[in-house]
């Protein structure tokens, strides 16, 4: 096992450690949530010979998924392969990840006596080939390696319905019907998740992001009530280990600032909510990532390259910014679109000095307030029209 104070020392001056302090670097680093996956032809390969969760508990298979979007994108973070729900998959819960469906448990969790069959999670025996993942990649990584877990919520969220859900009703059931039930899950759910990211810095990964990507199903009182507090345990109990902690939502701009108090390094913020705007509600001293809308990069490069400027004129130019998308990679994304977005925020998005001047949109840089007009403009809907008239008329005509 590669000694893993010497691995976090080897990136500790990478530009992604350094945002996710709010300390000064060349460039905006960028990595993308789900880069790893249905979106590379290497993965879909080798997903032809293996399932899901073969590659997630061969070390070999899932060091070499990691490592594909890193070759491929130039990102500055690598995540490691693995899902939210493969913790309490290992505790012996009948959790599955079905393809095309996502994770599915065989026998949900509903009442108090269903919390007899979680117990505590012991990852060097619980999860030894995730640990050895870990290994094998902060090995060999350029790029510092993300860690990660799903928040109490989100992971109560499948063990409670049995599977992925639109509504969440029974799980906010359970919320305000047993609230004793309730807080006595979530305490679990957050040793578990404790558990598992502690082993994972332990073994070398340099931070970790907190996914609770359903949270935003949640107003911010009932948020502050039934959940924010096990989320805060969990970043409270990494604070020793001194690595960045990013804390991500889909849907959660009305939920960042709490989000924040609940003691992250980093909050990730969604395309719901312009940047700027997320910015505001994330108290200064905590750093922001995001948000590109994922279905823009399947748009016309022009338009990807508008929105990804847009996306660092928000950000303002501050150094405390990590570029990712607003949620997960689309399977149907082309990979090339991903490498330019890499290549266009490391131009784009070289930090300025204090006080050095603001591009303008003449001069071909962003507003650093991104209210309005920034370079190339958009199309306005009478814009597209009027190009789309004469294909219309021919149209109409045949
Ligand atoms: O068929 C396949 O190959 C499986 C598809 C797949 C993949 C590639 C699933 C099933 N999980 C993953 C990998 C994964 N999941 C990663 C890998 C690293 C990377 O980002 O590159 C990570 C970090 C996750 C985390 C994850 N799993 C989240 C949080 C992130 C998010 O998207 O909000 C969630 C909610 C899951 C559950 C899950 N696992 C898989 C699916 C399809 C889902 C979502 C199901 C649903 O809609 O509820």
């Amino acid at each position: 096992m590669p000694d893993p104070a010497a691995v976090r020392a080897r990136h500790v001056d990478s530009p992604f450690i350094r945002a996710c302090r709010g300390l000064p670097h060349d460039t905006v680093p960028v990595w993308f949530m789900r880069q790893a996956g249905r979106a590379l032809a290497e993965y879909r390969a080798v997903r032809e010979r293996h399932s899901f969760e073969e590659v997630i508990h061969t070390p070999e298979l899932a060091a070499e998924v990691t490592l594909q979007p890193i070759r491929r994108y130039g990102v500055d973070a690598a995540i490691l392969f693995s899902d939210i729900v493969t913790p309490v998959a290992a505790l012996g819960l009948g959790v599955t990840i079905e393809p095309g469906v996502g994770p599915v448990v065989a026998h949900p969790i509903r009442r108090m006596e269903d919390l007899d069959r979680l117990r505590r999670l012991e990852p060097e025996s619980d999860l030894p080939d995730v640990l050895e993942t870990v290994d094998l990649l902060v090995a060999e990584l350029p790029v510092p390696l993300i860690g990660f877990a799903g928040a109490p919520f989100t992971i109560a969220s499948y063990l409670i319905e049995g599977g992925p859900s639109r509504s969440y009703a029974r799980t906010k059931a359970l919320m305000f019907q047993d609230e004793l039930t309730w807080h006595r899950l979530l305490d679990l759910l957050a040793e578990v998740t404790l558990a598992s990211l502690r082993a994972q810095v332990a073994h070398g990964a340099s931070a970790v992001q907190l996914f609770d990507s359903w949270a935003g199903a949640l107003s911010p009182a009932d948020y502050a009530r039934y959940v924010l507090p096990h989320s805060q345990r969990i970043m409270e109990g990494l604070e020793d280990l001194e690595v960045p902690r990013i804390h991500f939502g889909v849907a959660t701009g009305e939920l960042l600032t709490l989000m924040a108090q609940a003691g992250a390094d980093v909050v990730g913020v969604d395309w719901r909510v312009p940047l700027a705007e997320g910015r505001r509600r994330i108290p200064e001293g905590v750093g922001f990532q995001g948000n590109l809308e994922p279905a823009v990069c399947l748009a016309p490069w022009e338009l990807v390259e508008t929105r990804v400027r847009d996306v660092l004129a928000q950000a303002g130019g501050r150094p405390d910014h990590v570029f990712n998308l607003g949620h997960g990679v689309l399977p149907a994304t082309d990979p090339g679109v991903l490498a330019r977005i890499v290549e266009v925020v490391h131009e784009e998005g070289k930090v300025r000095e204090p006080g050095a001047e603001v591009p303008t949109a003449a001069a071909g840089g962003g507003d650093a307030d991104g209210a309005d007009g920034a370079r190339p403009a958009e199309p306005t809907p009478t814009d597209v029209l009027e190009q789309a008239a004469p294909r219309l008329r021919r149209l109409r005509r045949e």
